[in-house]
């Protein structure tokens, strides 16, 4: 049995062994990383609708009246989610609850002056919201870890506020 050893002193199917088993540590780790990291993202995404629905609650007490999207955009305004981030911006206890959106969600897309919301992903956020249900709150949702949220499938993973 001498031959089987190397000069270090291990055989071959110990050094394998060995191998095998740091490749599966490996990606047991790697792949512990990739759930925490997801879990992470879920995280943000939820804490992220709680603060924009606090925002909303501010605009309707201003207001009165929650934004209907149906009137079109602002100058400038090229998606639901800048018109709405526009319209909260425009009411101070709105707007302070949407400056605690994590500065990495709140970005300039299209590079003009008003800002847009992002979901973890990098997904602008979706809004929703129609005057002929005065009781609903506006439904704010982010199309989840897939970014995207236009079958029905995609939409397993949606995030909603409500
Ligand atoms: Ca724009
Ligand atoms: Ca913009
Ligand atoms: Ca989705």
């Amino acid at each position: 049995m001498r031959n089987l050893h190397s000069q270090f002193g291990f055989t071959i199917v110990e050094i394998l062994v060995t191998v095998v088993v740091i490749a599966i540590l490996a990606a047991g780790i790697f792949s512990l990383s990739q759930s925490v990291d997801k879990r992470a993202k879920l995280d943000m995404a939820k804490a992220q609708l709680v603060i924009i629905d606090t925002a909303l609650e501010q605009y309707y007490d201003f207001h009165g009246k929650f934004y209907d999207l149906a009137g079109g955009y602002s100058p400038n305004c090229d998606s639901d989610i800048e018109e709405i981030y526009y319209r909260l911006s425009l009411v101070p206890q709105a707007k302070k609850a949407i400056d605690e959106l994590d500065s990495t969600l709140v970005i300039n897309v299209d590079g003009d002056g008003i800002l847009e919301i992002i979901d973890p992903w990098g997904q602008e956020l979706y809004y929703s919201y129609s005057k002929a249900n005065e009781d609903n709150f506006p439904l704010v949702w982010s199309s989840g870890p897939d970014a995207n949220s236009s079958t029905a499938e995609q939409k397993q993973d949606d995030i909603t506020n409500r």
